[in-house]
C-alpha cells in the first residue's frame, strides 16, 4: 500500500479538475488500493439536543436566527439514548453519531450526562462519535476517557468563504477544536457542504485544508446542501452531481485513508447518482429515516441500493463488549 502523501493546492486542483472519467477512475483506484471496494459503513446519526442555537449558521434548521420550523428539545436522558443506540446496533450500524445543536461544549451537568452516553455506547461496542460545537482540549481529554471514539467538526466551506455561511464564528475557531481533539487523540471527524453558493476555487481551498491537517481527519463527511425552509439557504437549488462526484473523487485521492462519508443530501440521489458517489470513492452513510432534523432515505431504502450495487455494511472491527 502507497504511503499518503502531501499535496500542495495547485495539484489539487488539477486532480479536481480532470476529466471526470479520468478523475473517478482515478480515486477509484486508489479506494481499492486503501479500503474494501465493496464495504460501506453504516453509520446512524443521533440528535440528543434540538433547536434554540445561538449561531448563525445559514444552513442551519436550528438558528435561533432563522425562522425554521423544527421542534426544541433538551438533552435526551441517557437511557433513551442508549436504547436508540442499541436498535441502530441491531440494524446493521456500526457507528453511532450523537449532534448536539450549541456553540460550545460547557462544563454542566448536560456534559456530564453527554459523558454517561459516550461511555455506554462505547460500552456496546460501537464506534461513538459525538458533534457538539467547540471544545477545549481538557473537555477532549474527558470525551475520550468516557470512551469517545470521533468527534465531528466540519470546516464547512473554504476559509475565504466562511464569513458567508456563519459570522457568530471564525474559521480559526474551527481550527482550534479540530486542534483540541488531535491532543486528545481523538479521530477527527471533519468535512464541508456543497452548494452554499460557494465556487469551486473555494472547495478545493476546504480540501486543501482538510488534507493538509496533521493528523488527516479519519472521516470526511461530504454533505450536500439539504434547502431548508426558514434558513437564509433556503432558496438554494441542487448541487450538480457532478460537483458532489468531483469532490468525493478528490477527498478520496488527496486523504486516501480516510472514510468518506456521502452524508446530507443523498436522500435525494437516484440509484445511478448514489452509484457514481460509492464509485468515486465513497465508502460511508448515515442510514435510517431521520439525518439530525431532516429525513433520511430509510433503512429498507438504503438495503435496496446496497443489494442493487452489490455493497455490503462494513462489520464492526472494535471489540464487543455488550
Ligand atoms: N452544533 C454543532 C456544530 O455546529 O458543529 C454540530 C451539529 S451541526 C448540525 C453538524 C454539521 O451538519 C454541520 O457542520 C454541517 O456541515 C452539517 N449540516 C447541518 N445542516 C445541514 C444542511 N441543511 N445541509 C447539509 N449539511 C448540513
Ligand atoms: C455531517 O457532516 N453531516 C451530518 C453530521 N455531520 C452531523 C449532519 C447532517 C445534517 C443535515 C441537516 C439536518 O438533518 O438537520
Ligand atoms: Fe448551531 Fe451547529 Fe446549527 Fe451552527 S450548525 S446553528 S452551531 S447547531
Amino acid at each position: 500500500m502507497q504511503k499518503p502523501r502531501v499535496w500542495n493546492r495547485t495539484q489539487i486542483a488539477e486532480i479536481y479538475h480532470q476529466p471526470l472519467l479520468e478523475l473517478v477512475y482515478q480515486a477509484a483506484q486508489i479506494h481499492r488500493e486503501f479500503h474494501k471496494p465493496s464495504e460501506v459503513q453504516v453509520c446512524t446519526l443521533q440528535s440528543i439536543k434540538t433547536g434554540g442555537c445561538a449561531e448563525d449558521c445559514g444552513y442551519c434548521s436550528q438558528s435561533v436566527h432563522h425562522q425554521a420550523s423544527v421542534e426544541r428539545q433538551k438533552l435526551l436522558d441517557v437511557d433513551k439514548v442508549l436504547a436508540l443506540a442499541k436498535e441502530a446496533k441491531a440494524g446493521g450500524s456500526t457507528r453511532f453519531c450523537m449532534g448536539a445543536a450549541g456553540r460550545e461544549v460547557r462544563d454542566d451537568p448536560d456534559f456530564e450526562r453527554i459523558l454517561e452516553m459516550v461511555k455506554g455506547v462505547s460500552g456496546m461496542g460501537l464506534e461513538v462519535c459525538c458533534t457538539l460545537g467547540m471544545l477545549e482540549e481538557e473537555q477532549a481529554k474527558k470525551l475520550k476517557s468516557a470512551g469517545l471514539y470521533a468527534y465531528n467538526h466540519n470546516l464547512d466551506t473554504g476559509e475565504k468563504y466562511y464569513s458567508k455561511v456563519t459570522s457568530t464564528r471564525s474559521y480559526q475557531e474551527r481550527l482550534d477544536t479540530i486542534d483540541s481533539v488531535g491532543k486528545a487523540g481523538i479521530s477527527l471527524c471533519c468535512g464541508g457542504i456543497l452548494g452554499m453558493g460557494e465556487t469551486v476555487e473555494d472547495r478545493i481551498d476546504l480540501l486543501y485544508t482538510l488534507s493538509s491537517l496533521s493528523p488527516a481527519p479519519e472521516s470526511v463527511p461530504v454533505n450536500a446542501l439539504v434547502p431548508i425552509e426558514g434558513t437564509p439557504m433556503a432558496d438554494m437549488g441542487r448541487v450538480d452531481i457532478w460537483d458532489l462526484v468531483r469532490m468525493i473523487a478528490t477527498a478520496r485521492i488527496c486523504i486516501p485513508t480516510a472514510m468518506v462519508r456521502l452524508s446530507a443530501g443523498r436522500e435525494s440521489l437516484s440509484d445511478l447518482e448514489q452509484a457514481f458517489c460509492f464509485m468515486a470513492g465513497a465508502n460511508s452513510i448515515f442510514s435510517g429515516d431521520k439525518l439530525l432534523t431532516t429525513p433520511g432515505a430509510g433503512r429498507e431504502e438504503d438495503l435496496r441500493v446496497f443489494t442493487l450495487l452489490g455493497l455490503r455494511p462494513r462489520q464492526p472491527y472494535l471489540g464487543e463488549k455488550m
